[in-house]
C-alpha cells in the first residue's frame, strides 16, 4: 500500500508539519476558553455508542480524510472494525511520527472515547468516485463488533479547520 505522495507527505491528509502542530494548540486554546459551552447532541448514537462530532476533508484526487469523535457510554467495549465513506470502503489510519499506519480495528473501552484528528487517528478513503469539496457533505458508516452498524453525516471542512 502506497501511503505517501511524490512530496513524501502522507496522501489523503495534510502537507505540512508546521500547521497541525500550530492548529492543535489553537484549539486546545479555544477549548479552554468554552469551557461553558453546552454540549451538543451527537451526530448518531446507536447501543451506547455516540458520534459525538465529525467532519472530512476536500478530496485530494481519489482520496479523502474524515475525523469522528467517539463515545462508548455503553457498560461494554465495542470495536470499530469497519468504516465507509458513501457505500466505499475506507482504512483505519493512525500516526507514528509522519507514517501513517492502517490498522484492523479500534477498541473502544467502556466510558471511553477515540478523538480522531489530522497527525493522530483518523479515516482514510482512496479511490473515491465522487470528489467533495468544502460545503458538501458525505455520508460515514461505522461497523461496530457489538453496536452494529452506525451512520452518520459530517460536514466537508477547509484544510486544517477542526470544527
Ligand atoms: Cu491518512
Amino acid at each position: 500500500m502506497e501511503l505517501l505522495n511524490s512530496a513524501g507527505v502522507p496522501g489523503g491528509c495534510r502537507s505540512g508539519p508546521a500547521g497541525p502542530v500550530f492548529l492543535f494548540l489553537f484549539v486546545a486554546a479555544i477549548g479552554v476558553g468554552c469551557g461553558g459551552q453546552l454540549p451538543r447532541p451527537p451526530l448518531a448514537e446507536r447501543g451506547g455508542l455516540q458520534v459525538l462530532s465529525g467532519y472530512a476533508y476536500p478530496t485530494v484526487g481519489e482520496a479523502g480524510a474524515a475525523y469522528l469523535h467517539i463515545r462508548n457510554s455503553a457498560d461494554l467495549p465495542d470495536t470499530l472494525f469497519a468504516v465507509q465513506n458513501e457505500g466505499q470502503s475506507g482504512m483505519l489510519m493512525t500516526t507514528e511520527g509522519t507514517r501513517m499506519i492502517m490498522v484492523v480495528s479500534a477498541t473502544i473501552a467502556p466510558g471511553s472515547e477515540i478523538a480522531m484528528r489530522p497527525g493522530g487517528m483518523h479515516l482514510m478513503f482512496e479511490g473515491l468516485s465522487r470528489p467533495v469539496a468544502v460545503g458538501d457533505t458525505v455520508r460515514l458508516s461505522l461497523r461496530f463488533a457489538r453496536a452494529g452498524e452506525l451512520g452518520v453525516l459530517v460536514p466537508v471542512v477547509a484544510y486544517g479547520e477542526m470544527p
